[in-house]
């Protein structure tokens, strides 16, 4: 039914997505507008980084099931997994959904599937299934003629978790939201190429909500485990322990507060929410206002050393006072920056005019944000303990194992509960 598929988007889930496809011995066609991201792949090689993707898409590529190309090209199914960030006021920008929808508008031909697979508010579907009516007025879709229409549309989203992406695309559940039980079927058959999960059926609407209601749960529970630590902090309560200790009880699971949450899913999806329904989503809205709000009471605390540091030290002024950042990625034990709190916070410490020392056992060479400012990579964890605030950004592996000496520390802060 489907010999070839077109994948629109090769980022972080369109790439992994297509290729699993390829790894079938499907023929898919990858389009991007990035003409780097295209000639990288052409190549067999990866532009992202996401353990065991480089293997599976020189193999795709040399045995000729994956090409990637600009423009998009004829093909039984298309998938689009495009970015939707938000734009001012936490609107959604579904820039370029719109975008790759009319750029597979002129090759659509009656039989064809279309799946969403971006993170998108509710409606969104709809609206793709509009725009493409508007574009092929010779064509029939699922808005005005269900079943029947020439062309099927679903919502169908994924649930990787970065970095166990491979391995998740292929195991997890997944939810397949139809325009019409046609579409979640024709969709269900495609994804069956290599989804071991269960594909569960449902309608479009459903499927987006249901994309945003798990990364909203996240956020909410995250933000309930980051208010308790500013309370603990107030109260002089140690908020690990409390956590542990409450944790006992056997339905109660509190998760882990941090310096912050960061990532391109849970700090924007349940915005998509509180955009929809700005009167009723107010836990939701609240949840993202304290994790948004975590940084900022974490370089408080940084600040609050430092000045302390120069109190007992009159001799020295601010540009003497070394200040070590453990941790630079938005979650342990990856290399992924982007929208990373623990890089916002270590950027606004350096802005501060201190001695900066970035450990980040997972990247090479510290970010354009941070090398403008008089900041360096240190060279090793013994180096950052020479610092006379260490702050701990990350649960990193590597940290973590340090604990002793860094609990030692004599102006340690801690935001993410290495003991
Ligand atoms: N975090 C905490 N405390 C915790 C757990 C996480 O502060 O107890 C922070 C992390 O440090 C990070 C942020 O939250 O900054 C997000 O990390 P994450 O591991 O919770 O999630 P992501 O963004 O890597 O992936 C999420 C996943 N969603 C859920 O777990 C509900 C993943 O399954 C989704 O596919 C992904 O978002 C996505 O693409 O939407």
């Amino acid at each position: 039914m489907f010999e070839t598929i077109s994948m629109i988007g090769l980022g972080y889930i369109g790439l992994p997505t297509a290729t699993l496809f390829a790894a079938r011995k499907k023929k898919v066609i990858g389009v991007d507008v990035s003409e780097h991201a295209v000639n990288t792949i052409n190549q067999g090689k990866i532009h992202i980084v996401e353990p065991e993707l480089d293997m599976l898409v020189r193999a795709a590529v040399h045995e000729g099931y994956l090409r990637a190309t600009t423009r998009a090209e004829a093909a039984d199914a298309f998938l689009i997994a495009v970015p939707t960030p938000f734009s001012e006021g936490h609107k959604p920008d579904l820039s370029y959904v719109r975008a790759a929808t009319l750029s597979i508008a002129p090759v659509l031909a009656k039989g064809n599937l279309v799946i969403l697979e971006s993170t998108s508010p509710v409606g969104t579907t709809e609206q793709v299934a509009e725009w493409l009516a508007d574009a092929r007025p010779d064509l029939s879709f699922p808005q005005h003629a269900s079943e029947a229409a020439d062309i099927q549309i679903a919502y169908c989203p994924e649930r990787v978790l970065p970095g166990r992406v491979v391995h998740e695309l292929v195991a997890n559940d997944r939810v397949i939201g139809g325009m019409t039980q046609k579409a979640a079927r024709m969709a269900s058959t495609l994804y069956e190429t290599f989804v071991k999960g269960a594909l569960i059926h449902t309608n479009a609407r459903t499927a987006e909500m249901c994309k945003l209601t798990e990364n909203s749960f996240r956020d909410v529970n995250i933000a309930f485990a980051n208010e308790l630590s500013i309370i603990c902090d107030k109260m002089g309560i140690d908020v690990w322990e409390l956590i542990k200790l409450a944790n006992r009880h056997p339905r109660v699971n509190i998760l882990q507060p941090g310096a912050g949450v960061g990532g391109h899913c849970i700090a924007v999806d349940p915005w998509f929410i509180v955009d929809s329904a700005p009167d009723e989503a107010r836990l939701i809205r609240s949840a993202r206002e304290v994790n948004d709000h975590k940084p900022e009471w974490v370089l408080e605390k940084i600040k609050s050393a430092i000045v302390s540091v120069l109190a007992s030290a009159p001799q020295k002024t601010i540009s003497d006072i070394k200040v070590a950042c453990l941790g630079l990625a938005f979650k342990p034990d990856i290399d992924d920056l982007r929208e990373s709190p623990a890089l916002e916070i270590t950027e606004k410490v350096a802005e501060l005019g201190v001695e900066l020392m970035a450990f980040e056992p997972n990247i090479d060479q510290l970010p354009d944000r941070l090398s403008r400012h008089r900041a360096r990579m240190a060279p090793s964890l013994a180096q950052a303990l020479t610092a006379d605030v260490v702050v701990v950004l990350v649960k990193h592996k590597e940290i973590v194992s340090e604990k002793t000496n860094l609990l030692a520390h004599p102006t340690l802060i801690d935001a993410v509960g290495i003991a």
